[in-house]
């Protein structure tokens, strides 16, 4: 199984889907600090969003396999810059949230978003159906 850590903006869906991956009751929790629930590393969104955090993202993720780039397709903001995955030693794929609330044409525009930071694979998800997510695990218990 990889290790990732998970970034993104405030309140798109990293602890949610952590507490999916890992199996766990969801029960919502605001991200105060960086917090490692077995093989996955929840962050707070500020991290990605002031970016006097990001230096410490980038030295955590040293820690990881993976990094996973998620982004809320409902939210109007994205916060990726384009290439942004370079910034990171380790590889890049990202998971598009909210599938169960969001519109093919959010989904779409998310999807190329993270193809343009340089997420690949985009993995769509919804934490709270559960669609993509035998998909996400897949692809994440293989260690290759
Ligand atoms: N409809 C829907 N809502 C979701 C889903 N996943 C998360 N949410 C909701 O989105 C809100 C934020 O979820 P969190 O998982 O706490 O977001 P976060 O990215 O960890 O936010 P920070 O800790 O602030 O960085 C909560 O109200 C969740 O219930 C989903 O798959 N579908
Ligand atoms: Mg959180």
């Amino acid at each position: 199984m990889k290790n990732v850590i998970l970034v993104g903006t405030v309140a798109c869906g990293k602890t949610t889907l952590c507490q999916c991956l890992n199996g766990m009751e969801l029960s919502y929790k605001k991200t105060q600090a960086l917090e490692v629930i077995h093989h996955t590393i929840d962050t707070p969104g500020e991290y990605l969003e002031h970016r006097s955090f990001l230096r410490a993202l980038i030295t955590t993720s040293v820690e990881a396999d993976m990094v996973l780039f998620v982004l809320d397709p409902t939210q109007d903001r994205f916060m990726f810059s384009p290439g942004q995955s370079s910034s990171f030693p380790i590889p890049t794929a990202g998971v598009i949230t909210k599938a169960d609330v969001a519109t093919e044409a959010q989904i779409k525009l998310g999807k190329e978003l993270l193809e343009l930071a340089g997420a690949d694979p985009v993995f769509t998800v919804s934490s709270f159906t559960g669609e993509g997510i035998p998909e996400l695990t897949a692809f994440l218990q293989d260690d290759n």
